[in-house]
């Protein structure tokens, strides 16, 4: 797919013309996402220099996943709380890195959204230079400005989303961002600290060549979903893998060049690996506003509702005709 680079656009004069497309808005949207994209540089920086700086490696901790903690998490996670706990925009922000939901201080009870983020998906290629990156969900407070967020805000179905997107860093670093105006991604230039409009109006092929699992568990998935890795593998289907192992690193080549990721129900992660709030939520956001789908191998991602911050599911996601032929074969399974 050709991504003629827009000359000049950055993402702040983008964001300014869809504010003047809405004349009753008061920019607090505008002035997230620039927190946002100002913790994807943060991040963007300390990415590419962690080898020099010792912030590769863990920390010796383990977080609520029961995951090791690695010094770059903790650098993205304290990153992104900082950007956005003094914006005024938001009240409340669910990170993977946290037990509980983090409330922005009390004069800032006024925000009125809810940010929900994977501070660094893919932890585990840090330290080999593999693509990683920060996957982001806005909510719109349920509960009454001033006052302070509860779970309500953000235990309710993926469909309330108002945007989602995520900063992959890469070769480059891309800061990728869907709304009810699409789904539009944006380089950074680090000569000159600006994300440019690079990838405007994305869509997703509906159907591919490519599809993206860790096939190692393939005598642990249900046979449903194996029926549908069986006929993927199909010599006359012609697909190949790509499965770098990293959600937003396969979501972002598949939402590009089109693929079918899945992250089934195995007999280790009978749930699922991934999590429901924020990581299927946000890129089932992306896909579907980039006319692609997103299923759990029975029901809309954005059909589901939490029931706990830090829920799994299964997930199956990219261009619609694949999804829905994976989804057919697994929801068939018990
Ligand atoms: P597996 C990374 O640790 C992650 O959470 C996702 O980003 C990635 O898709 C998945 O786990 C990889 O899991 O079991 O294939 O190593």
């Amino acid at each position: 797919m050709e991504t003629p680079f827009v000359e000049g656009i950055t993402l702040d004069r983008f964001l300014m013309d869809t504010l003047r497309d809405h004349p009753g808005a008061s920019g607090t949207f505008v002035n997230l996402m620039q927190s946002i994209a100002l913790a994807g540089k943060m991040i963007s920086a300390r990415v590419n220099r962690a080898g020099l700086s010792g912030l590769l490696g863990g920390t010796g901790e383990t977080n609520v996943q029961g995951e090791f903690v690695q010094k770059l998490d903790v650098y993205a996670n304290e990153t992104f709380k900082k950007a956005l706990e003094h914006g005024g925009h938001t009240c409340m922000v669910v990170s993977e890195e946290e037990d509980e939901p983090i409330l922005t201080p009390e004069r800032f009870h006024s925000g009125k959204y809810v940010v929900t983020v994977d501070p660094l998906d893919g932890s585990s290629n840090i330290d080999v230079n593999a693509t990683i990156g920060t996957i982001f969900g806005v909510f719109r407070r349920k509960t009454a400005e001033g006052t302070k967020a509860t779970l309500e805000d953000v235990i309710r179905p993926g469909q309330d989303l108002v945007a989602a997107g995520y900063v992959i860093y890469g070769s480059g670093t891309i800061l990728i961002l869907a709304t009810e105006h699409g789904v539009h991604g944006f380089s950074l230039d680090p000569m000159v600290g600006e994300f440019f409009l690079s990838h405007p109006h994305i869509q997703t092929p509906p159907t591919s060549t490519t599809y993206s699992l860790n096939e190692a568990y393939y005598h642990q998935f249900p046979p449903g979903t194996r029926a549908y890795v069986d006929r993927l593998r199909e010599p006359k289907r012609g697909y190949g893998t790509r499965y770098i192992g990293t959600l937003i690193a396969d979501f972002h080549r598949n939402l590009l060049k089109g693929g079918i990721f899945l992250y089934p129900a195995t007999a280790k992660n009978p749930q699922g690996k991934l999590r429901l709030l924020y990581e299927a939520f946000p890129t089932a956001y992306i896909v579907e506003r980039a006319g692609g789908a997103a299923t759990n191998g029975k029901q809309r991602i954005l059909d589901l509702v939490p029931k706990t911050l830090h829920d799994r599911t299964p997930l199956v996601i990219g261009g619609k005709a694949e999804v829905e032929e994976a989804t057919a074969l697994m929801s068939a399974e018990p």
